[in-house]
């Protein structure tokens, strides 16, 4: 066989970024088409949107949920809430897509499967990003996070425990996943700025979505 052949035949890379946190380089990659479709259904009924911090400042990645909860900001704090602050409606229900490609990920990276309930959509312009944070909103902080990279790639951020630890720098592609629990569960990390670029798919922005047991 091939090498080609065999490349096209193998698992896609699974590459570690520390304890309990992979990449899998290109595992969605396949799906992208169909995930891109849902998002925009999901953006049509639920509009992106630039969520204020508690601090005040407005955050330059445009985010918009589906599933039963939302993670949201603003003055008064971060939350989950059931609701669209913006429309007092449900978020819009999680596309199947998404569902499956979530529960498929969990598992290749070693994980249960996941069951989310909550998908986060970030969406990145040129020049965007998000400053180095942790993840704990949640309540069941056992489950892993997974998250889906589409469109333009990215510099992702990954540190330790302490905001202080030094963060590694990885390169995250159209249709890379990444599946963090377990002893990476509450590591800080961010997205430096988006640099510009036109994706065939995606155009001008980078997406990506963060399914997690919220609730
Ligand atoms: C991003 N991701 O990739 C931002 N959070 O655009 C996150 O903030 C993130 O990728 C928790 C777990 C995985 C993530
Ligand atoms: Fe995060």
């Amino acid at each position: 066989m091939t090498g080609d052949l065999l490349e096209g035949l193998a698992a896609p890379a699974m590459e570690p970024l520390a304890e309990g946190a992979v990449v899998l380089r290109g595992f969605a990659r396949a799906e992208a088409p169909a995930l891109l479709a849902a998002v925009a259904a999901v953006t049509a009924a639920a509009p992106l949107r630039h969520l204020i911090t508690p601090g005040g400042l407005r955050m330059s990645v445009a985010m918009t949920n589906c599933g039963e909860a939302g993670w949201v900001s603003d003055r008064r704090g971060y939350r989950y809430d059931p609701r669209d602050p913006d429309t007092g409606r449900l978020w819009p229900a999680m596309p199947s897509v998404f569902r499956a490609l979530a529960g498929r990920a969990a598992e290749a990276a070693g994980y249960a499967a996941l069951a989310p309930t909550a998908c986060l959509v970030n969406r990145y312009r040129p020049g965007a990003r998000l400053s180095l944070h942790q993840d704990r909103d949640e309540l069941d902080l056992d489950a892993p996070i997974v998250s889906v990279s589409l469109g333009l790639p990215a510099t992702f951020l990954f540190g330790g425990l302490a905001r202080s630890d030094r963060p590694r720098r990885v390169r995250l592609e159209h249709g890379d996943v990444a599946v963090w629990g377990g002893p990476s569960r509450l590591a800080f990390h961010g997205i430096d700025p988006l640099k510009d670029g036109e994706h065939p798919l995606a155009g001008r922005c980078r997406w990506n979505l963060t399914f997690r047991k919220a609730r």
